[in-house]
């Protein structure tokens, strides 16, 4: 029989939420090692690959931090937000949709 369940109607709908890329961008005061900090503290990077990901921003002029559902990239930005302006650093993150 090619009856279908209510189960399998509401399977097919469940989508994935839609992803949000957290870019940080470049400026000419915050100091390298704070970004590093950042990354560490609230995108769970290690040392090294932290450093990499703040060169890059530093010489691209922005990056890509992670990729989050949107209520998650949204935290994440008022983290680093409110982080950077508590010790008084210009640094800037957006998030722009995956
Ligand atoms: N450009 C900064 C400096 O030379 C370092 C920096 C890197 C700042 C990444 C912000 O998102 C940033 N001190």
């Amino acid at each position: 029989k090619s009856q279908t369940t209510l189960l399998e109607r509401e399977t097919a709908q469940v989508k994935p939420p839609p992803m949000f890329k957290v870019v940080l961008l470049n400026d000419d005061f915050t100091p390298m090692e704070f970004v590093v900090l950042i990354l560490q503290k609230f995108f769970s990077k290690g040392h090294e690959q932290a450093t990499q990901i703040m060169l890059n921003v530093h010489q691209q002029g922005r990056g890509v931090c992670g990729i989050y559902p949107r209520d998650v990239a949204s935290t994440k930005i008022d983290q680093v937000s409110r982080f950077a302006r508590q010790h008084q650093h210009p640094l800037q993150c957006i998030m722009e949709e995956a």
